[in-house]
């Protein structure tokens, strides 16, 4: 009888030329629905497999892995990981990666295209136009914030927030960022981007761009007393996590005149979408689409699947994945 093969979940439809390399090794379990389970239907697929590729879409913690006798890896489709319970994961032996560097680019290209977006009404100026409001040319009409000669501040330096401040360059921008750690003086130099305090970044940006990981700490850290530093001209771009920004409060101040625009391309309970925010001709609405270049994506779902493959055993990494979380 034929060794019976390890199994691994597919959760969501991806790219099947590029998952098809799973079917080297694994016996694959797939969909070609794209599929919302409930936390129950996670924890049953989970309960037959050996391993796991997923998308931020999937939330996995303790229950989840609770009758997961089998599993041995989960691999996630993103940098990031807040789906992912990493300490309950590492606690049963489960190894967890994401894939970093291969959407860093694409991803802020698009932090520049929202910021673009969203200083220049641009998606507010089609819809005006669309809806056949144009009747006479006027010289005051949809008229926006300049990015050239502004401030950009970059919350969150990581790769992605690199990649912003290099393009920003090119903008003759001025760039503050903040971290939770200063960058080595090498990367300032190359990224010609200036350390501040969070307070000081908040109050002399023209233009605010979230791109930090998203954790329990910085929940509504962009909340009605942030929002309150910035300069009401001010323009505010979301392509981290919805969490990091206090709907609510947002809604208020771009609603009251305190905050001039506004740029989401994440939330807090996406797919929905606050309708406070919908209300608002201010604000620009993309669904979560920062690293989608059909090459990113099937970049991010073929890396995902040589750290699966690795995580398992196999292939030329066996073992010791590149991409591992809280190794
Ligand atoms: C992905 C993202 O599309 O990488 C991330 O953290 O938010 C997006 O690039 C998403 O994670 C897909 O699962």
């Amino acid at each position: 009888m034929a060794e019976s093969r390890p199994r691994v979940w597919v959760s969501q439809p991806l790219f099947d030329d590029v998952i098809a390399r799973l079917g080297e090794y694994f016996e694959v379990v797939s969909t070609s629905q794209v599929s919302e389970y409930t936390p129950q239907q996670v924890s049953a697929a989970l309960a037959e497999v050996d391993g796991a590729l997923i998308t931020l879409n999937e939330r996995i913690g303790s229950e989840q892995i609770a009758g997961a006798q089998r599993l041995r890896a989960i691999a996630n489709v993103g940098v990031g990981y807040n789906n992912l319970d990493v300490p309950a994961l590492s606690a049963a032996g489960i190894i967890a990666t994401n894939t970093p560097d291969v959407l860093t680019e694409t991803t802020a290209d698009f932090g520049f295209a929202l910021l673009m977006a969203t200083a220049r009404r641009i998606t507010e100026a089609e819809r005006w136009l669309r809806e056949g409001h144009w009747r006479q040319w006027s010289f005051q009409n949809l008229l926006g914030a300049d990015l050239h000669g502004s401030t950009l501040g970059i919350l969150g330096m990581g790769r992605i927030g690199q990649g912003i401040a290099r393009r920003a360059s090119g903008f003759d921008m001025k760039v503050l960022y903040h971290n939770r750690s200063r960058l080595p003086e090498a990367v300032e130099r190359q990224t010609r981007a200036s350390y501040v305090g969070f307070d000081a970044l908040l109050a002399q940006a023209d233009h605010l761009v979230l791109v930090l990981p998203y954790s329990k700490e910085n929940h509504h850290l962009i909340d009605a007393r942030a929002l309150l530093q910035m300069k009401p001209t001010a323009t505010l771009v979301n392509i981290a996590r919805g969490g990091i920004v206090d709907e609510g409060a947002l809604a208020d101040a771009l609603g009251n005149g305190r905050l001039a625009a506004a740029g989401l391309d994440v939330f807090e309970g996406e797919p929905a979408v606050d309708p406070r925010l919908l209300a608002l001709r201010n604000v620009v609405l993309t669904p979560h689409i920062a690293s989608g270049s059909l090459a990113t994506r099937r970049a991010m779902v073929s890396l995902a699947v040589d750290n699966l493959i690795a995580a398992m055993g196999f292939g030329p990494d066996a073992g010791s994945p590149p991409n591992q979380i809280g190794a």
